[in-house]
């Protein structure tokens, strides 16, 4: 991955670190930091019944495209983020989710930001869940 993507992938790793521990209820939240300990935004992960939605809000994130993904490991260290691990990929599929074999089921779509590095966005994860024990297909 380019710097770029790791940012953006570990940024949804950092908040995991952070919600995994309060999912008891169906919802969880973090604040993100890069990998300067800079603060750039939070995220809000709420559980439903078709997998999980993740409300983003990113503030001075380089403008361009970045990779988002759930990485296997909620724990977030600086300055690679490389203890997030893989993407989440409890079924062994392949990367990419226009592979035939994918995806991995932390995959979703690049995040694109633009000039001035503010982003507000809503993503659906149909392949995750906060709920421990409890398969998605
Ligand atoms: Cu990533
Ligand atoms: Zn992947």
């Amino acid at each position: 991955m380019t710097p770029k993507q790791v940012l953006a992938g570990a940024l949804l790793a950092a908040s995991l670190a952070a919600a995994w521990p309060a999912t008891a209820a169906d919802k969880a939240s973090a604040l993100l930091k890069d990998t300067n300990g800079n603060a750039v935004g939070k995220i809000e992960l709420t559980d439903t019944p078709k997998g999980v939605l993740m409300r983003l809000e990113l503030t001075g994130v380089p403008a361009g495209e970045h990779a988002f993904h759930v990485h296997e490991i909620g724990k977030c260290e600086p300055p690679d983020f490389k203890s997030a691990g893989a993407h989440f990929n409890p079924d062994s599929h392949k990367h990419g989710l226009m592979n035939a074999q994918g995806p991995h089921a932390g995959d979703m779509p690049n995040l694109h930001v633009p000039e001035g590095g503010k982003l507000s966005l809503e993503v659906l994860n149909p392949m995750v869940t906060l709920r421990c024990g409890t398969g998605v297909a």
